[in-house]
């Protein structure tokens, strides 16, 4: 684990009496509904900071260990150009894992904390990263339709108030077009290979359809931080939203190459643009996220035994910087 002596984000300081001040609030809130970004050095209510911390570490945590599953394929992937792609795919996810601590920084709450919360299973990451990928096209599945995913919250969301979140979104979201059609290149390959190619890659899709459905939150009624997030234009859209944005460009195109989504129920309203599907379990969902997932253990596994072995490159990096600081007359 880091060592520390930072504040945890529990700590950010609260109004004494639980209120705002109405008029720091309300210029605040005006200064959003006008399409302003706010930035770090800028009044901001406690909650604000607060629930975009939670959120920025959760996006910056869930790249870190998304780049595990995918990771275990680099050196299996079929042929030298597919493990040059998958290699530079996985790094770019830990380069996006950075712009995000960073963003999370300016908000005050130092990365070290961020890690240590990560690995103590107090902050949450991204559901899906907790499924296995025991084939080839599992990897691919998650290089196409997950970063598709990625990119439909990412898109929307670059749109919002904080400033510094923003910014980490647009670029991350130049990388994540180049994996999208990386993933889509060998998901095509594999469905429109030969029989034993097509039904590996429909067993994946029927292994990740679930997750995928999870992975943009509760339905909007049971989301608990939507209504806020949405005002503050921290979330540009409710998970529902995204969800139908995504099924609506996703579907037609998993269908274009032959394969067959996994739920007979599955049907889009067209006077509404909303879709419907059989129950997900969101019983499974909240099991997941809350530490009970078929991969959770290993994966903070991993991550643990990364932070150990890396302690000593942080120590000499640290040693190195204390030698070289020049002390301010
Ligand atoms: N997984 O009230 P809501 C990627 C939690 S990046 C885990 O609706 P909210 C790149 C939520 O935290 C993928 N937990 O929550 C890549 C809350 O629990 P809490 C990550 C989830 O925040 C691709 C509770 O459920 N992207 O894939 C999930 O308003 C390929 C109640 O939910 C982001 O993080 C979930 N899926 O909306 C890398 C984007 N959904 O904290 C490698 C930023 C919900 O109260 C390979 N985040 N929960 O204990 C967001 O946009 C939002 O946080 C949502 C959830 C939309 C994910």
């Amino acid at each position: 684990m880091y060592g520390g002596g930072y504040i945890q984000d529990d700590d950010i300081k609260q109004p004494s009496n639980g209120q705002e001040d109405p008029r720091l609030l309300a210029e605040f809130e005006a200064r959003i509904n006008a399409g302003e970004k706010i930035e770090p050095d800028d009044w901001m209510p406690a909650e604000y900071r607060k629930q975009l911390i939670r959120m920025i570490e959760q996006h910056a945590h869930s790249e870190i260990i998304g780049a595990l599953p995918e990771g275990t394929w680099i050196t299996r992937a079929p042929g030298f150009k597919r493990k040059m792609a998958l290699m530079a795919k996985v790094q770019d996810e830990i380069g996006h894992a950075q712009l995000l601590y960073s963003a999370a920084e300016t908000l005050g709450k130092p990365r070290e904390e961020m890690i240590n919360d990560l690995l103590s299973g107090k902050s949450k990451y991204s559901n899906v990263f907790n499924y296995p990928t025991p084939t080839w096209a599992d990897s691919c599945i998650i290089t196409w339709l997950i970063d598709a995913a990625a990119i439909v919250n990412q898109v929307i969301n670059s749109k919002g108030s904080y400033g510094p979140y923003c910014r980490a979104l647009e670029r991350i979201c130049y990388e994540e077009s180049f994996h999208l059609k990386l993933g889509h290149d060998c998901i095509v390959e594999l469905a429109t290979g030969t029989p034993a190619q097509r039904k590996l890659v429909q067993a994946a899709l029927e292994r990740w359809w679930k997750p995928i459905i999870h992975f943009f939150g509760p339905p909007d009624k049971t989301s608990v931080h939507s209504e806020k997030l949405m005002r503050w234009k921290v979330k540009m859209a409710s998970n529902d939203d995204m969800r139908n944005q995504y099924l609506s460009t996703y579907v037609p195109k998993i269908k274009e190459l032959g394969l067959v989504i996994p739920d007979p129920d599955l049907k889009k309203d067209e006077a509404t643009g909303s879709w419907t599907y059989s129950d997900p379990d969101w019983d499974e969902f909240f099991r997941v996220i809350n530490g009970d997932g078929p991969c959770n253990e290993e994966r903070l596994a991993v991550r643990k035994w990364a932070e150990d072995n890396g302690k000593w490159v942080r120590n000499a990096l640290q040693k190195a910087s204390d030698k070289y600081v020049v002390p301010l007359a």
